[in-house]
C-alpha cells in the first residue's frame, strides 16, 4: 500500500498495520533497552506491574496475570527517543493527520511468557479526549505478535461509533457486549506497527505461549487539535516530531523558566 492507500484504509477501517517500521537490528537494540528498563524498575523497587483495573477479570485470573508497563520511555534510554523520530512512522503519521504532528505520550507493555495480562476491550478516547480525534496511536511489536501471545485485536470501523458509555472506574467497555475473542487479532511482525485511531474499539487476550510480548506504544494528534479536558498529564507531552506547532506554547512555560532561573 502506498500512504494515500495507507491513509483511506485507516480512515475507513480505522486501524492500520504499518509493516518493517524498524530493522532487525533496532528491534534487537530494544528488545535489550526495554528489557534492563524492566530490570531497573525492579531494582528500584518501582512497580511496574500494572494490570488493567476493574471488576473484567476475575480475582482468580488477575493473580495469575502479569504485564510488565513502564510511561514515558523516552526517558529511560535515548534509543526510543530516537524511535519518535523515526521517518517511515511520521511519513504514515503525516498522511493521517496532516502536516504537524505532536507527541501525546508514549508507553512500553510487555506481556511475559505464559501469563501476560490481558485488556479489555476499550477506547483510549475517555483517557484524553479531544475536539478532533486526530489522537492515534502506533503500537511497535519487538516480538512477532499472534493470537497465541495476545497480539492487539481491534472492531473494524468501531472508530465511527464516536465515543461510548463505558465502565466509569476502568474506563472499559462491558465486557458481555465486547468479548476479546471477538475483537480481530492483528497478527504482526517484529518490527512492524500496528496504529488505531483512539476511538477505535481494541484489547487483547493474555500471552499464553512460551514466547514474550513486548511493544513500545506511542500516542500522537495533530497539535491544533485540543484537548476537551485536561485529564492525562505526562512528560515530555506537546514535543513537536514533525512540521510546526500553530499553537502558542504557553505564556506560562516561559514565566516558569524565568522563576527557575530567578530572574524577572
Ligand atoms: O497492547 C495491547 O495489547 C493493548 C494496549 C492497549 O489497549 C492500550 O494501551 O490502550
Amino acid at each position: 500500500m502506498n500512504l494515500n492507500e495507507m491513509a483511506a484504509f485507516y480512515r475507513e477501517h480505522g486501524y492500520l498495520l504499518a509493516e518493517g517500521l524498524l530493522t532487525p537490528a533496532e528491534v534487537e537494540a530494544m528488545r535489550e533497552e526495554a528489557d534492563a528498563t524492566i530490570e531497573r524498575m525492579s531494582r528500584h523497587q518501582q512497580e511496574a506491574n500494572n494490570l488493567w483495573k476493574g471488576n473484567w477479570l476475575k480475582d482468580e485470573e488477575r493473580a495469575q496475570q502479569r504485564l510488565n508497563a513502564v510511561h514515558d520511555m523516552q526517558f529511560q534510554a535515548a534509543i526510543f527517543g530516537k524511535l519518535l523520530f523515526n521517518d517511515k512512522l511520521l511519513d504514515i503519521a503525516e498522511a493521517l493527520i496532516g502536516p504537524n504532528v505532536q507527541l501525546h505520550h508514549t508507553k512500553m507493555l510487555a506481556k511475559p511468557p505464559e501469563k501476560g495480562g490481558a485488556f479489555p476491550m476499550h477506547q483510549d478516547y475517555p483517557y484524553f479526549p479531544h475536539q478532533n480525534h486526530t489522537m492515534f496511536a502506533v503500537s511497535i511489536y519487538l516480538d512477532d505478535a499472534d493470537e497465541e501471545n495476545g497480539c492487539i485485536r481491534v472492531m473494524p470501523g468501531s472508530h465511527k461509533l464516536g465515543p461510548l458509555e463505558c465502565d466509569p472506574g476502568g474506563f472499559y467497555l462491558p465486557p458481555e457486549k465486547y468479548p476479546i475473542e471477538e475483537g480481530l487479532p492483528v497478527k504482526a511482525k517484529a518490527g512492524d506497527g500496528v496504529i488505531f485511531n483512539y476511538l477505535t474499539i481494541h484489547g487483547s487476550s493474555p500471552n499464553r505461549s512460551g514466547r514474550p510480548r513486548r511493544n513500545i506504544l506511542i500516542q500522537m494528534r495533530d497539535p491544533s487539535d485540543p484537548p476537551t479536558r485536561d485529564i492525562h498529564a505526562s512528560r515530555g507531552q506537546g514535543l513537536m516530531l514533525r512540521g510546526i506547532n500553530p499553537v502558542p506554547v504557553p505564556a506560562a512555560w516561559a514565566a516558569e523558566r524565568k522563576a527557575a532561573a530567578g530572574v524577572s
